[in-house]
């Protein structure tokens, strides 16, 4: 923000954009390494990087041998039928923009215990999922999430439930 002058969210962009323009010097950096496995973590803000041309261009040109994209669905958000499917939405459009192969991870999940069964139940049951909309929204709303979620496929390993925090 000092050094360009900038808001907080211009130092985003513009941090997010200088990422693309130094691939060079991480690929180095990172070939010097030589890891098993590199994970890139992104801002939350996830338009920052997904929407602008610099995320997909450093996802494209950074080179590795196999690439593949963890969206994760923060457990907390994710509890009632619209929000599920609302964040199914985003992933799906992120998906679309990195044309990586794609996990869905759902996190924090000791925040909603009472939740996991009911989540996990509508990520891979539809007609449940539907069932659980069709209570919980009407009208206008209730015809477009049944549209859009037609179109979805969100599935979590239920195995990641064994996950917790910090393993
Ligand atoms: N209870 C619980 N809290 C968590 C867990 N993981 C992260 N948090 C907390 O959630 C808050 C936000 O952390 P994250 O969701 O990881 O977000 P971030 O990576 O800091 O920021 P962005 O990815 O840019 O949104 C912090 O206070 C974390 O300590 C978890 O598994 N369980
Ligand atoms: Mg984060």
């Amino acid at each position: 923000m000092k050094q360009y002058d900038l808001g907080p969210n211009g130092a985003m962009i513009m941090a997010s954009d200088l990422i693309a323009s130094k691939i060079d010097d991480l690929q180095r950096d990172v070939d010097n390494v030589n890891p098993d496995y590199l994970i890139v973590d992104t801002p939350g803000q996830i338009e920052l990087f997904a929407y602008r041309t610099s995320g997909p261009f450093f996802v494209q040109n950074f080179n590795v041998e196999q690439k593949g994209a963890i969206f994760l669905h923060d457990g907390s958000l994710v509890t009632t039928p619209t929000n599920f499917v609302s964040m199914a939405l985003l992933a799906s459009s992120i998906k679309l923009r990195l044309n990586l192969p794609f996990v869905n991870v759902l996190t924090k999940i000791d925040l909603i215990e009472d939740k996991i069964r009911d989540i996990l139940r509508w990520s891979s049951n539809i007609r449940s999922l539907e069932e659980a909309i069709a209570k919980q929204s009407d009208g206008e709303s209730y015809t477009l999430v049944m549209n859009i979620l037609r179109n979805l496929n969100i599935t979590f390993i239920p195995t990641m439930r064994k996950l917790t925090r910090g393993s």
